[in-house]
């Protein structure tokens, strides 16, 4: 009986031991599922609050653009001044502001813009222009605008400025003239690079899509493929090239601005078309610029030059516009370099508390000490965000934000500035701050579903071009 008694009062002693350490195991439980979950929606709603401020700032420059330049190209934020590239306006600004301002929801200012577009755009003027620049811009921009909106008079824009531009295609390699006449389609200059000759497909592919146009494919595909063909025996293109000849004119290859969106649409029209050809060119073209281009200093990654021919050294610089890569890295899968890129990229921003245009990693330090508002490594941080949704990353386009804000901010916009040392400003806001550079800072804030990014494609100004077809 005795013995009993103290088995059952040993078996309660313990129940009551189990259950104590049942209610401080589910606390426990609670206690980490919850503390992310905590530091998550802390994370997200300073993101939200983040977003507010970017679209904010968005709007001081949108709004100076519409008091000081309404209607033209561009604006020049400190003298308050309009600009028109060619001297007549092909609505530059407007028309590469447009997906942003509609991402934003912005509806108002989407209506008025959109209603100035249609009224006033007319492609059917006596000028030249560059191929290159119109075609990422204007029919990306129009392209964009019209899958987000449906307004089919931006289709129709599209695809008249696309008409326009075929002529630049009739060269003997089928490898486009830089400008066009959009008038008369006379051609002229027949030396170009690459970034002009490849950077054309997304555009007027997903232009040949939607109206059922297949020239507008071909054509683009073509001028990929011919620049592709041309690549040395060591897989690298050079930054100069014939259209009438084919032959290169300047040897020195990087990833830097004049071949950069070259490789970016090899991967990307891959992606947007299923395109076989697109996927296997990007495949043949990338173990060259890891292997000749990509180059180890103080333990850090970057990208410099070399001659295309021989793949020996050309220079050691990086510039802004290289800060692209870590993007494209990401997106085809290369997620170790991507960040080691990114982290140099960042590197180089942290320096003078803004990125320089050319900066020599070997000495650090700046070639070219401008800042164009350029938006490439606001891109890569958006990307690195998106595939690994690490919050540093966030908080390293914080600190990219506060500064750009902090040097760049105008009293009638956005300037970009002479010199990163000094920071002086200079009279320059172009049409890209508005397109990309506001629109990927505020994607990197903005909740996810913003912009589905899994079904669409950016084009190399920003625009996201979807599989509508
Ligand atoms: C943009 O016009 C495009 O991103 C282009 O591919 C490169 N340069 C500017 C922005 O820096």
């Amino acid at each position: 009986m005795r013995l009993y008694a103290r088995l059952s009062r040993t078996e309660s002693h313990w129940l009551k031991s189990a259950r104590r350490a049942l209610v401080f195991g589910i606390w426990l439980a609670i206690l980490v599922l919850a503390v992310p979950g905590c530091n998550r929606s802390s994370e997200d709603r300073h993101a939200r609050q983040m977003a507010v401020r970017v679209r904010s700032e968005f709007l001081h420059a949108w709004r100076n653009y519409e008091r000081y330049a309404w209607g033209h190209d561009a604006l020049r934020p400190l003298s308050k001044t309009p600009h028109d590239w060619y001297g007549q306006s092909l609505l530059m600004t407007p028309v590469d502001a447009l997906d942003t301002l509609v991402l934003m929801k912005l509806d108002a200012d989407v209506g008025k813009t959109k209603a100035l577009i249609v009224s006033d755009l007319s492609f059917d003027r006596d000028i030249y222009v560059k191929n290159f620049e119109v075609t990422i811009r204007l029919i990306g921009g129009l392209l964009s605008s019209y899958q987000l909106t449906g307004d089919k008079h931006l289709l129709q824009l599209a695809q008249d400025l696309g008409n326009r531009l075929l002529p630049v295609f009739n060269s003997p390699t089928g490898l486009p003239y830089v400008y066009v006449n959009l008038r008369t389609g006379q051609v002229r200059e027949p030396v170009t690079n690459p970034a002009e000759t490849g950077t054309l497909l997304l555009e007027f592919g997903t232009l040949s899509k939607l109206t059922g146009r297949p020239e507008f494919y071909d054509k683009a595909k073509r001028a990929l493929v011919e620049t592709y063909k041309r690549r040395s025996l060591l897989g690298l293109v050079g930054q100069g090239i014939n259209v009438e000849t084919g032959a290169w004119t300047d040897t020195d290859s990087h990833i830097s601005g004049g071949i950069d969106s070259y490789y970016e649409y090899l991967w990307k029209c891959w992606l947007l078309f299923g395109d076989n050809d697109c996927r296997d060119m990007w495949n043949a073209s990338i173990p060259a610029i890891n292997k000749y281009l990509a180059d180890e200093a103080g333990g850090e990654l970057w990208y410099g030059h070399a001659n295309m021919q021989t793949g020996a050294r050309t220079e050691t610089t990086y510039r802004a516009l290289d800060a692209f890569f870590p993007a494209l890295l990401a997106l085809s899968g290369d997620l170790e370099r991507a960040r080691r890129l990114q982290a140099s990229s960042f590197k180089m921003w942290n320096l003078h508390g803004i990125e320089p245009e050319t900066f020599d990693y070997k000495s650090m330090r700046v070639v070219n000490g401008a800042y164009h508002l350029r938006p490439e490594i606001v891109e890569s941080t958006y990307y690195l965000y998106h595939f690994t949704r690490d919050a540093r990353y966030r908080q390293m386009g914080e600190k990219l934000f506060g500064d750009f804000v902090k040097y760049c901010r105008a009293d009638a916009g956005y300037a970009a500035l002479a010199d990163v040392v000094t920071k002086q400003k200079r009279d320059e806001m172009e049409s890209f701050a508005l397109a990309e550079t506001f629109k990927y800072f505020y994607l990197l804030f903005a909740p996810p579903r913003t912009v589905d990014f899994d079904n669409v494609i950016f084009n190399t100004e920003a625009h996201p071009l979807s599989r509508t077809w």
